[in-house]
């Protein structure tokens, strides 16, 4: 079986507009992009096309997501304002003032949900055993009431609640390596015990003062949600500790249908938001542990969703190295000048960061 692969044209036509990174342009920072521009994503997907491994992918065309899929987790308040917004010439902001869109963003964020919601159907109906979601505008940060974080709709919980919707008894787990805590999707699910989320993170890096050890759902869901809130500087040492002392004998325990991966690459060591040191290879062995357990516990079935990564030039090298674990197709994008990065002193394990996943599984009881 084949690894679905999901991008559209007009992932790349969301306009986060004129900005210097985050500061709006003004008289003190000259007109640029917004951190979240199209560039990473379009060059990940361009060297998807050039490295050849479009050939070996299932191509998967995704569907505007429906007013009923958003409501699924959105307010009808949310989608109301973003729809309104978006019927502007000048576009809105999903929330918090550094979130923007552009004239019919609404549709654009309504196209990623929808993306996020084929990529899994296509894993769950069987028709790829995998499937990675080059999805635009992100999603992890928007909250049931509102976006946030450069994200409009929350696609990878749209994505899990149109599957529940097919099939009420489905257990989902996440899997969030983006290097800001995937606070969204947590909320979305807080209370919920069919869905397990869990995220790594830089330690309060954004949202400030969100995803502790100590956060762990509410009422019924309390103890499935797991944060790993890992130091500043941590690299593939530390992030594969925190995979296999952590992630896996979570998802031993929890057993779910499928894994979702809101997948990130700002955890990479070129990233300009992320203070983390993962590295291509890196991405790749953590692919690698996720797949040995989706072997054992659901199938091997993964769906990943694109959330952030803002190296132009890396992003891409992260993203195709995935891919190429996730389809078993030996594509090597990864010149030598950025492969001796990986024998660097950052990638050994800390012991801070072993700190940190000791006291996770206590918190969690994992053994
Ligand atoms: C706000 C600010 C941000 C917002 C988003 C990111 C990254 C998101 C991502 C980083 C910093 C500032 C709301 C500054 O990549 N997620 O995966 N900062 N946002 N000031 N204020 C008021
Ligand atoms: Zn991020």
């Amino acid at each position: 079986m084949t690894t679905g692969y999901v991008w559209h044209e007009l992932y790349g036509w969301h306009d986060t507009g004129t900005y210097a990174g985050l500061l709006p342009a003004s008289l003190t920072s000259q007109p640029y992009q917004h951190f979240e521009s199209p560039e990473s994503k379009q060059r990940f997907h361009s060297l998807v096309e050039v490295s050849g491994l479009m050939r070996h992918l299932t191509r998967i065309t995704p569907k505007f997501a429906t007013d009923e899929d958003i409501l699924r987790v959105h307010t009808p308040e949310h989608l109301a304002r973003i729809k309104a917004e978006s019927a502007h010439l000048k576009g809105g902001d999903a929330g918090d003032g550094t979130s923007p869109f552009g004239h019919q963003g609404f549709e654009i964020a309504a196209l990623a949900a929808g993306g996020s919601i084929a990529a899994l159907n296509a894993v769950l109906d069987g028709t790829v055993i995998n499937a990675y979601a080059l999805v635009r505008p992100p999603g992890h940060h928007a909250r049931p009431e509102t976006g946030m974080g450069f994200c409009i709709f929350a696609n990878a919980s749209i994505a899990i609640r149109h599957a529940q919707a097919n099939n009420p008894a489905l257990r989902v787990a996440t899997v969030d390596w983006d290097v800001h805590h995937g606070n969204g999707t947590q909320a979305a699910f807080a209370a919920d015990p069919s869905v397990l989320t869990i995220s790594l993170h830089q330690d309060d890096l954004f949202p400030r003062g969100s995803g502790a050890v100590s956060e762990r759902g509410e009422g019924d869901g309390d103890g499935f949600a797991i944060n790993v809130p890992l130091p500043a500087g941590t690299g593939n040492g530390g992030y594969l500790h925190a995979m296999r002392e952590v992630v896996v004998p979570a998802l031993r325990r929890f057993k779910p249908d499928v894994i979702v991966v809101p997948s990130g690459f700002d955890a990479s060591c070129y990233d300009p938001l992320g203070r983390m040191s993962v590295t291509a290879s890196g991405y790749r062995a953590m692919t690698r542990v996720l797949m040995d357990v989706a072997d054992e516990v659901c199938a091997g079935r993964i769906m990943m969703t694109h959330e952030g990564g803002y190296s132009p030039t890396y992003v891409p090298l992260c993203g195709v190295t995935v891919l190429s674990e996730m389809s078993g197709v030996d594509v090597d994008v990864v010149s030598e000048i950025y492969a001796g990065f990986d024998t660097m002193p950052e990638h050994t394990l800390k012991p801070w960061q072993a700190d940190v996943v000791q006291a996770v599984r206590q918190e969690h009881g994992l053994t």
